[in-house]
């Protein structure tokens, strides 16, 4: 067995003098290679990731006192997840102003500190655009809550009448993704009950209407107001669900079912989304950007799209559309070698026939941490070792969620602290995400780890007793700690930059170990296997997930190499 389908005299690897990275559809203006196609972003869930005024609740000034730490782990951007306004119903994804700063967050100047700071680093924002949906708070939904059918007020969302002889059924079956009937009727200004509407999230998060005027227009005024603050993109939440079919047909049994095929669902994926997209992408390839900020031409939008077809999904960054797209594909395989094989394979070859890169993710605060997924305990953290170094090695871009380059596990909160609407929506049948949002542990030996000044049990959530061996201090100081695993392997996949040659996989078919080069001489071989996979003579290791054992590896193990016919 050979770690290297390719033997030196029959299929060359690429000549790194001759591969360059990779340009493809939407290329930069000057043809260099746009900085968000193999960008590795890091997503602050700010709440959770460092508290400045020791109130026990993360915070924009802390996240900028923090942003040195995300230089040295060597990220090109970040993502802040919403710190609008909001009566925190889900997280802050019900928000209230959509340009405005929540007060315990701190306030519009703390935003700008915290751009400028990035900037200073070499390291661009994205933020998060929400227009699903607003919290039930907003102006637009109080107002329409109070008004007539049929007002101006109610067109901004979506009211129906119910079904039933007194109007008492929901207007259709739609579900919420959190569980239960994605309708709620409100009390019409006379007392009487009356018309409903329309959430696919919590019933405080009303979905708006975006086939309403004033919906579109906000949304620019919302965009424009994020990038005269100097911000470098925006990730738009559930891009796939703005539109909903004409008529608002039954969805039919089962309908959050089958992933596979959700597009089919009538709040998904409805065309409208793509016209929609292009006017965005014109607005941020046109709008003036402040001093700091990247050109009009180089900002960036990700799709966040729960869409499981990669080719419905490649059509989110086509030309002219997005540019990135979240691979959940890839986050929700399980670690087996032929799964990931193929989602790798059907991932890059959708994208590829739309000029666009994959956006690699293993991990958000809506998922359950990969150490925890992958088994647990030492099995879990080797194999998400592995799956960093493979999703690290891919050509694409990748996004890191917070605590993933720690190795932190999923975290069994008490039923008294949980705050996802999940666990209440589910008749506490399902604990939600609340889990991976744990505050990050930053130093010391004892809750909260210099999250904070609060007392443990002031903090946003309690953390673990024994975490003192996952703080970030404590992995910066161990050559053998998955931030250093991420540390090296953000410098590498630098010095590597992806080939523009298809990518090619190689392994047996069972998929025990699959192998591919990156580019510019970097080979990535991951064994699933129990088998031991020899290493070629001429293998130089670069890195590698686990210890090799003799010139092998061993099981869930990924190994970056080089070989000496690259050497200069
Ligand atoms: O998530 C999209 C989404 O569909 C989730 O609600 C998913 O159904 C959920 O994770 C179930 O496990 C985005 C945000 O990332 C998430 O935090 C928000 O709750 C949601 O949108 C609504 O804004």
């Amino acid at each position: 067995m050979t770690t290297r389908a390719t033997p030196d005299a029959g299929n060359p690897v690429p000549n790194p003098a001759v591969a360059g990275p990779a340009t493809g559809g939407s290329g930069g203006a000057d043809g260099a290679v746009p900085w968000w196609r193999d960008a590795v972003c890091y997503e602050i869930y700010p709440r959770a990731f460092a508290d400045s005024d020791g109130d026990g609740v993360g915070d924009l000034a802390g996240a900028t006192a923090r942003l040195e730490y995300l230089r040295t782990l060597g990220v090109d951007a970040v993502w802040i997840t919403p710190f609008y306004p909001s009566p925190l119903a889900d997280g802050g994804y019900d928000i209230a102003d959509h340009t405005g700063v929540a007060p315990d967050l701190g306030g519009p100047a703390d935003f700008v500190a915290l751009v400028e700071r990035a900037h200073a680093l070499g390291i661009k924002v994205l933020v998060d655009l929400v227009p699903n949906h607003t919290s039930d708070l907003h102006p637009w939904f109080r107002e329409a809550a109070a008004a007539e059918p049929g007002s101006r007020a109610r067109e901004r969302y979506v009211f129906r009448p119910g079904r039933g002889e007194h109007g008492e059924l929901p207007p259709n079956d739609w579900q919420s993704a959190f569980g239960g009937p994605a309708w709620t009727r409100v009390d019409e200004p006379d007392g009487s009950p009356g018309e409903w509407y329309l959430h696919l999230h919590a019933p405080q998060q009303p979905d708006l209407n975006w086939r309403n005027g004033e919906v579109v227009a906000d949304f620019e005024r919302i965009l424009k107001h994020w990038l005269d603050r100097g911000v470098d993109g925006f990730r738009v939440d559930v891009a796939h669900t703005l539109f909903k079919a004409d008529g608002l047909p039954d969805a039919g049994p089962g309908q959050h079912q089958d992933i596979h095929r959700n597009h089919l669902m009538p709040y998904y994926d409805q065309e409208e989304l793509h016209p929609l997209f292009r006017d965005w992408r014109a607005l941020l390839d046109s709008h003036p950007a402040p001093a700091g900020a990247v050109a009009p031409g180089e900002r960036v939008m990700v799709a966040e799209a729960g869409i499981f077809a990669p080719e419905r999904l490649a059509r989110y960054v086509s030309p002219g559309e997005m540019q990135q797209t979240f691979n959940f594909a890839f986050l929700e395989a399980p670690w087996d070698g032929a799964a990931m094989r193929d989602v790798v394979e059907e991932s890059v070859t959708a994208m590829q026939a739309v000029g666009a890169p994959v956006t690699w993710v293993l991990s958000s605060h809506d998922a359950v941490r990969p150490v925890t997924r992958y088994g647990g305990g030492q099995a879990g953290e080797r194999r998400a070792r592995a799956a960093a170094l493979l999703m690290l090695a891919l050509p694409g871009a990748a996004y890191v969620y917070q605590g993933e380059e720690l190795g932190l596990p999923q975290v069994e909160l008490p039923d008294d602290r949980l705050r996802d609407p999940l666990w209440e929506r589910s008749g506490h049948r399902e604990r939600g995400r609340d889990g991976c949002r744990v505050p990050l542990p930053w130093e010391g030996d004892a809750a909260p780890y210099g999250f904070s000044t609060a007392a443990p049990e002031d903090c946003w959530f309690p953390q673990p007793t024994d975490w003192a061996g996952l703080t970030a201090r404590a992995q910066e100081d161990d050559g053998d700690s998955m931030f250093a695993l991420y540390r090296r392997a953000l410098r590498l996949r630098r010095d590597h930059p992806a080939s523009d040659a298809a990518l090619k996989l190689d392994g047996p078919d069972s998929g025990e170990w699959f192998g591919f080069e990156r580019g510019a001489g970097l080979r990535c071989v991951v064994n699933f296997g129990s088998e031991p996979l020899p290493l070629e003579n001429d293998a130089e290791v670069l890195l590698s997930s686990a210890p090799l054992e003799g010139r092998t590896i061993p099981q869930d193990t990924t190994v970056w190499m080089i070989f000496k016919e690259y050497h200069q």
